[in-house]
């Protein structure tokens, strides 16, 4: 039986840069996620007779609303419902189940390298037919309905059985509960050289992936242990936990310091990885080096066509604003299409669909091609351990051989968490203020080449958006990048992005901090971030 549920709108339902995200105890509040659930069903047209995908990460709170939106798509006319067994599809296999079973669309649960627990974070986000995060037209409209909501419609039955794989019809739709992992473990090897990675670790090539308790261990354990042969212990913290053990599953040099600093140890593995809560970011550590997010784009881009999905070569590379240039010269080189858009994985789906990029990144440790429309950690471990067995060579050879053709792009991030959100908007809107009278100025030897408030328009269907983040670019090629990030959940995090392009091969040895030191400081000049933010460092520096 369908009831209608009279509700209140909530003011504060609006998506960030990947989704509603909040603590939980936000979400549940009465009717919150219900509130959103319906508001993103009232946006949408057509759905009625068809499928929708719903999966999470696993995290705390993931259970209860994957029940709440299967009753009410059930209630708002859909014809059948996929959800992940244990509630689980990591966004990239929830991205290729929407998109090979023709999905109308779906929901999947996660607030990715947030923190989760009963007082942690919490998400929802809705991906579209092509497998794709929504774009913003429908974000816009999703956020518009939930400010007038009056009502939600929900079908009454009884949980779903979650852990047992398997298909039933309830209220007239059908519920298939499906294996998490089998489609997105075929799809893998159909793009990469299975054999080619088995053998290079059957000679003794050793891997250490960090699932970091959250939802690739089961990926990475199949992918990695069972088809590659990778021995057992290979993948550790597989279990995904709704705590994620306590930890941030954020696959960066902070929260994963126990790999970093084994793959900096005396006898470190070949090759060592970590992705995120579910399982889109990834992060690359070879012997004694550190691949940053954007010269792994770059790396993997320059080699994909060694891999068999690759092999007739990519159209395009396409990178968020802040990521590095590195990707540029290699597009440059093979003679394909660079683009630039803002950060957000929704931007790239529009590329992808219309052919002219074929692999994307972002400096926040994001890497994806066209096989799904989401980024996705273990297809880009997956295409390094490829390119890694196809060329016999180290990481660290890869990388520095990758520097000497093309130069290097210092690389660096600066985060200040939990900001004043007053003083965080007061700081970009100085900056603002500031656009139109830096180019020219010198800082010691920096001179300001130009300074705007970023704006993408799209090459396919010519949308803009506009205040995408203030670029400083110095003559040179140097810059600095200052942005708010749209995935925090309490306060403001300010981001400040640096580079520094270095074509010369005799001063490539140089240690990151040190090698943008004279930009950092300019950075800090130009946007007082101590006065107004109150901090004297970053919190977190990748
Ligand atoms: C999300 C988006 C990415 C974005 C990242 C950081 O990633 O999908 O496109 O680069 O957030 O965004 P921000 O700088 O606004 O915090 P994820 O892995 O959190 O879904």
């Amino acid at each position: 039986m369908n009831k209608t549920v009279p509700t209140k709108p909530y003011p504060d339902q609006k998506p960030g840069t990947s989704g509603l995200r909040k603590k939980v105890p936000v979400f549940q509040q009465q009717d919150y996620a219900e509130n959103f659930i319906q508001s993103i069903f009232d946006s949408l047209e057509g759905f009625a007779g068809k499928t929708l995908v719903i999966g999470g990460d696993g995290r705390y709170y993931n259970r209860e609303v994957i029940q709440k939106a299967i009753k009410m798509a059930a209630a708002n006319g859909f014809g059948k419902v996929m959800v992940g067994k244990g509630g689980i599809l990591s966004t990239p296999a929830a991205s290729h189940i929407i998109r090979k079973y023709k999905a109308f669309g779906g929901i999947i649960l996660s607030a990715s390298h947030n923190p989760g627990g009963p007082t942690e974070d919490f998400g929802i986000k809705y991906n579209i037919g092509n497998g794709g995060p929504a774009p913003e037209k429908i974000t816009d409209a999703i956020f518009a309905r939930t400010k007038v909501i009056d009502s939600y419609k929900i079908a009454d039955f009884a949980d779903i059985n979650l852990d047992v794989i398997g298909k039933q019809t309830i209220a007239g739709m059908i519920v298939s509960v499906i294996d998490p992992v089998e489609d997105y473990a075929a799809l893998m090897e159909e793009l990469f050289d299975f054999g080619a990675i088995r053998n290079m670790i059957s000679l003794g090539f050793r891997i250490c992936f960090d699932a970091m308790s959250a939802v690739t261990g089961p990926y990475a354990k199949e992918i990695l242990e069972i088809r590659l042969g990778a021995p057992n212990g290979s993948v550790r913290n597989f279990m995904p936990l709704p705590d994620f053990g306590g930890h941030h599953p954020d696959p960066n040099l902070v929260h994963a310091k126990e790999l970093y600093d084994e793959m900096m140890g005396e006898d470190a593995p070949d090759f060592g990885a970590a992705s995120d809560g579910d399982g889109d970011r990834n992060l690359i550590i070879g012997k004694g080096i550190f691949v940053t997010p954007s010269d792994s784009l770059a790396i993997l881009a320059a080699n994909a066509n060694l891999a068999p999905g690759y092999s007739a070569g990519i159209a395009g590379i396409a990178r968020s604003m802040p990521t590095s240039g590195a990707s540029d010269r290699v597009a440059e080189k093979l003679g394909i299409g660079s683009y630039e858009t803002p950060t957000g994985w929704k931007f790239f789906g529009n590329l992808l669909d219309a052919g002219l990029a074929t692999i994307c990144g972002e400096e926040s440790a994001g890497t994806g091609s066209n096989h799904v429309r989401e980024k996705d950690g273990l297809w880009a471990v997956l295409l390094w351990l490829n390119i890694l067995a196809v060329r016999g060579e180290s990481v660290a050879d890869i990388v520095h051989q990758h520097w000497a053709a093309y130069g290097r792009n210092y690389y660096s991030r600066h985060d200040y968490e939990g900001v004043d959100t007053d003083a965080a908007n007061g700081l970009v809107e100085a900056l603002r203020g500031k656009l139109d009278s830096l180019p020219g100025t010198q800082f010691g030897n920096l001179t300001v080449a130009t300074a705007d408030d970023f704006a993408y328009h799209d090459p396919v269907d010519k949308s803009v958006s506009k205040n995408q983040g203030i670029r400083i670019l110095f003559e040179g090629g140097s810059r600095v990048v200052f942005r708010l990030s749209g995935t925090g959940t309490s306060g403001a995090t300010l981001r400040v992005y640096i580079e520094r392009y270095e074509p010369d091969p005799n001063r490539h040895g140089l240690e990151t901090q040190e090698a943008l030191a004279d930009l950092i400081a300019v950075a800090e000049t130009i946007a007082v971030i101590r006065s107004r933010t109150g901090r004297d460092t970053p919190s977190v520096i990748t």
